[in-house]
């Protein structure tokens, strides 16, 4: 099976967007290593904060109110980003970023033009952007207006021009991740059902493609737990976070789980391992959240106490992981762990239910 841009015959001259004329070109694939910042002496926890958070504060650039809850991926010699960008008026785009390290950001002015391929995809907001290769194509995910919240779909091979698909889902729903690859000659895809406002409820659900437009074969991975399962960091709602990693345990799937307090939600981190196969089947699945606001960044801000992953840059031969996430709703930072330290401590301190 052909990959989305293969399969379409592309009528528009590719050109560039917003100041992406300032776009590096590309020189030869290498990697770049990902960033890293080792434990901090004393700390015991699996998932550990960058010492310089945030890295993408509120007012990254004049008349800006907030960066957060965005995507990256290595590409050329450096990285990518897709950025929430929030000018004055709140409403989200999406923005191309660019990067040597992953920690140094030079983020464009104006928000991505998408190519109209999908006629029903209004110009709408654009919000909560993941990012992933499949077979030499990125596809970008994120959740757009299609008379109410459901999953919108780009593709792009050089970040200049990028070819709007069908959006996935009816509404409503959020929270559309791709797995990095086919799976028995399928693409995957996890969502979460929602509702047109901020969703009091949300499991998990996987669907399948044979060509990036039709989905289907939707299967439950996880639901929310709650009393009966001792598990109120996650008892009000979770969503898929990053590109799952995939391991030789499972595919690590990073998510974020929602406990409802009398002061609102509080958004934090968990993590599962699903079958590498059959990937709505759970192996493992963390009994405690690894990571939970707590630092100034994620207690303050436009939404208080929301830590909410949406990318990690993974390094196996260094055994490193570099978890990107929203901070209140706020500005863009960064997590580190050991990646067969996560996994070990997944599979030691899980609940399945
Ligand atoms: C969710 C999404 C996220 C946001 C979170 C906390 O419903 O809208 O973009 O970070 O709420 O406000």
């Amino acid at each position: 099976m052909k990959s989305y841009l293969e399969t379409k015959a592309r009528t528009q001259p590719e050109r560039r967007i917003g100041q992406g004329n300032d776009a590096p070109s590309v020189k030869k694939e290498h990697a770049a290593p990902i960033p890293w910042e080792d434990r901090p002496a004393g700390c015991h926890d699996v998932v550990w904060r960058f010492k310089a958070n945030p890295l993408i504060g509120r007012h990254y650039m004049p008349g800006v109110q907030g960066v957060y809850n965005s995507a990256v991926a290595p590409y050329g010699d450096g990285f990518v980003g897709i950025f929430r960008l929030e000018k004055r008026n709140r409403f989200p785009h999406l923005h191309m970023g660019w990067s040597d390290d992953g920690i140094d950001w030079q983020i464009e002015p104006d928000p991505i033009e998408f190519d109209k391929g999908d006629p029903e995809s209004a110009a709408d907001y654009a919000y909560d952007p993941r990012l992933c290769k499949i077979d030499g194509t990125y596809y970008i995910t994120w959740c757009g207006g299609h008379n109410g919240p459901t999953i919108s779909l780009a593709a792009t091979r050089d970040f200049r021009s990028f070819e709007r698909m069908e959006n996935a889902f009816l509404p409503y729903n959020r929270n559309g991740v791709l797995f990095p690859r086919k799976i028995a000659g399928r693409f995957f895809m996890l969502s979460r059902p929602s509702d047109d406002g901020h969703t009091p409820f949300g499991d998990i659900y996987l669907s399948q493609s044979p060509d990036m437009c039709h989905w289907g074969m939707h299967r439950l991975v996880m639901r929310c737990g709650g009393n009966e399962v001792g598990q109120w960091w996650q008892r009000t709602k979770i969503g898929a976070g990053p590109i799952p990693i995939e391991t030789d345990e499972g595919w690590l799937m990073i998510y974020h789980g929602v406990m409802d307090t009398c002061n609102g939600f509080v958004y934090s981190m968990g993590a599962a391992l699903l079958d590498l196969d059959e990937p709505w089947r759970v192996l493992y699945r963390t009994n405690q959240h690894v990571l939970t606001p707590e630092a100034d960044y994620e207690v303050a801000g436009h939404v208080p106490n929301v830590v909410f992953p949406c990318a990690a840059l993974h390094d196996k031969a260094a055994d490193r992981l570099a978890i990107y996430y929203g901070a209140a709703d706020t500005s863009c930072c960064l997590a580190f762990a050991h990646l067969g330290k996560l996994i070990a401590f997944v599979k030691e301190n899980s609940h399945v239910f």
